[in-house]
């Protein structure tokens, strides 16, 4: 039995499926916006992209785990990577094929998480 099998996780899936807000496309003016005051992001590929080095591997580890809570929660999920203390992250939101407010919703949570 994989992790998704799991009884209790397929009814978890389930209910954050119905549960899930319809995301809203951001127009250019929104996104504008939000990059003027957060420079650390950037759009690259058409996606909200920020990288943080932290001091060392469990740092970024801890941060990743923190994130991921809260992208369970949201249902809304990074793609990034880790380089030992290096963390690179791109937001988008596959569902809409673009940028929602779903994507500045988890880079708030990003911020935070980072410190
Ligand atoms: N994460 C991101 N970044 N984009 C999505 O469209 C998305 C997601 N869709 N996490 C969610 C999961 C969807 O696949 C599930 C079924 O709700």
């Amino acid at each position: 039995m994989n992790y998704t099998e799991i009884p209790e996780r397929r009814k978890g899936r389930r209910q954050l499926g119905r549960n899930r807000r319809v995301a809203q496309r951001l127009g250019d003016g929104a996104i504008a916006e939000f990059l003027a005051t957060r420079p650390a992001w950037a759009v690259v590929d058409g996606k909200l992209h920020r990288e943080i080095v932290f001091g060392d591997f469990a740092e970024a580890f801890a941060f990743m785990t923190r994130v991921a809570i809260h992208a369970e929660k949201l249902d809304h999920h990074p793609e990034w990577s880790n380089v030992w203390n290096r963390v690179t992250i791109d937001l988008v939101t596959h569902d809409a094929g673009g940028l929602t407010d779903l994507d500045i919703e988890l880079a708030d949570c990003i911020d935070v998480a980072a410190g």
